[in-house]
């Protein structure tokens, strides 16, 4: 079956997964958002659902001061005897902690801390039930992965530490995960930094503690030495087994989104097959190298049910990416979500009539280390096609609007603007400690009464703003709409932030210093993605 990667696309990095009969689960970090730590249901690994949020209350998660990409580094989550654990660290807070409930689809634990340095840890439990922790550490000066046994519902340590990796010859030894299977611990692990010399390695044992035997044909999945493909920096993975006894890979990886080393739309969570080879060690993909393609094709579990073949007649397991927020649903929609803590009286719902009034405060885009009245989603794909209605009558915010956010230095928006001289249609770009409103546009005092519709059109290159002044509140009204402004993708990228991040560019509604409401919901579809040569 065919299916196309990433299979969790946008800003969704350092995946995890467990399985439980059919149902897979899959958790990202979030960094310096809130709700923290989403947590995704597939049951072929292919069509995944955002059913909540591990951390979405503040006494799981304080981001109080958080700087960008601070908050939650990679989680893991692992089910064991029905309770479902996911342990994490807030860089921000006192560092590694695991939370756990026995319902996924309810509320999960506040945390219990563990008196261990370090990130990225994971779970491991053996066959006597023993558990044990591994995360990266410092251990009497040594750097490495670091490993002891533990109590996963209080985080109380059990064992001695041991060091039991110091990678496999890369740097930044990270990401560590332990497994068992036919009778070997096996340890798999990140190495070379998230960016573009990310790579995969795998040892093992016959003891959890070591010592550990590299793999021989390590790195076991590397886009380091594969430059003409766009997919680069793969790494950080976790393994699964479904149902049919098929292996899995889930990890990260990014996206140029032209022949440049620049990614706009955050580290996302890549799937490929993975075999055993006769001597016991796993083989990630079918190209022999450990290298993998945006189309893959391998025995999908679960139920297949969205198929069509392609071009040339193969079964396709095809996802649908676009987003509809609709605010008439009941409750606002899980994809939003707040920068840092939010003050939630600064966000006021009405499904009734469909709308959505933010509270503006003195915090604006730019501010550092606060939370602004903002809802972001995550950017799904280069070729999308927004469209939001927001209602110019009775705002009385300086600026509410819609932007393209990848956090306070950067980001492009449109918006309905208020000064000294009336309402108007604004554009304003954000770029590192260069910031300039580029479009001013009165709105007449007979026109305040219609609504602003606008559009942001993507591509591989920038990112377009246009508007258009309406009677409507339907998202899809067929109204010609007038170019704003535009920026590039190049504004937004990753690896062009002053400060190292982890994140990627969101679409966001804010206001800034009053009200501004927003009317029926966001739609934001994807267009075909344009033939393009790297
Ligand atoms: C993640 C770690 C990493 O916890 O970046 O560079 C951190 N490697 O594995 C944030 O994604």
């Amino acid at each position: 079956m065919l299916f196309k990667n990433p299979v969790i696309p946008g800003y969704n990095p350092d995946p995890s997964i467990c399985r439980v009969g059919d149902d897979f689960y899959l958790v990202n970090s979030t960094f310096e958002f809130f709700p923290g730590v989403p947590i995704y249901h597939s049951r072929n690994l292919v069509n995944w659902e955002l059913t909540g949020y591990c951390l979405n209350r503040r006494s799981q998660l304080e981001l109080e001061g958080c700087r960008n990409s601070g908050g939650i580094y990679a989680p893991t989550i692992r089910h064991h005897k029905g309770m479902f654990y996911m342990i994490t660290t807030n860089v921000t807070d006192k560092g590694n902690f695991v939370v756990h409930t026995d319902n996924i689809n309810k509320e999960w634990s506040d945390p219990a801390w563990i008196d261990q340095g370090g990130i990225d840890p994971s779970l491991f439990w053996d066959d006597d039930d023993c558990c044990y922790y591994c995360s990266t550490g410092n251990l009497e000066g040594v750097r490495g992965i670091v490993a002891f046994k533990i109590n996963p519902m209080t985080g109380e340590i059990l064992s001695d530490k041991h060091l039991i990796s110091t990678g496999c010859g890369g740097q930044c030894a990270e990401g560590p995960h332990i497994y068992k299977k036919d009778g070997w611990y096996y340890l798999m692990i990140a190495e070379g930094g998230t960016e573009y010399a990310h790579r995969e390695t795998i040892q093992r044992s016959k003891n959890v503690f070591g010592p550990y035997t590299p793999c021989p044909h390590n790195p076991i999945i590397s886009h380091k030495e594969y430059k003409k493909s766009e997919i680069q920096a793969t790494g950080h993975a976790d393994l699964v087994e479904d149902a049919n006894g098929n292996w899995w890979l889930v990890f990260l990886g990014i996206r140029r989104f032209s022949h440049a080393l620049l990614h706009n739309l955050g580290r996302e969570t890549f799937l490929a097959p993975v075999t055993w080879n006769e001597d016991g060690w796993p083989v990630v993909g079918y190209n022999g190298n450990g290298t993998i393609e945006l189309v893959m094709d391998a025995p999908l579990p679960g139920m297949n049910d969205t198929i069509t073949d392609d071009a040339t007649g193969r079964p396709f397991l095809h996802a649908d990416h676009s987003v509809n927020i609709d605010f008439h649903r009941d409750a606002i929609d899980k994809r939003l979500q707040f920068t840092r803590n939010p003050d939630m009286s600064h966000y006021i719902y009405d499904s009734k009539n469909g709308c959505l009034t933010l509270r503006g405060t003195d915090i604006t885009l730019n501010e550092p280390g606060k939370s602004p009245t903002v809802l972001s989603f995550k950017q799904p794909e280069f070729t999308t096609s927004l469209k939001a209605v927001l209602k110019i009558k009775d705002s009385t915010a300086k600026r509410f609007g819609v932007a393209a956010y990848y956090n306070n230095d950067y980001h492009y928006e449109i918006y309905v603007g208020s000064d000294e001289n009336g309402k108007y249609v604004g554009f304003y770009k954000h770029i590192h400690d260069m910031g300039a409103e580029l479009a001013h546009i009165p709105i007449s005092k007979e026109d305040e009464n219609l609504n602003l519709l606008v559009k942001i059109d993507t591509d591989r290159e920038k990112y377009t703003f246009s508007y258009a002044l309406a009677d409507t509140t339907n998202l899809d009204a067929k109204i010609a709409c007038h170019e704003i402004g535009s920026g590039l993708n190049a504004g937004l990228s990753t690896e062009g932030t002053r400060t190292m991040t982890f994140t990627g560019t969101l679409f966001s509604l804010f206001a800034e210093n009053g009200n501004g409401t927003f009317e029926t919901g966001v739609a934001l579809t994807i267009n075909p993605d344009v033939d393009y040569k790297l």
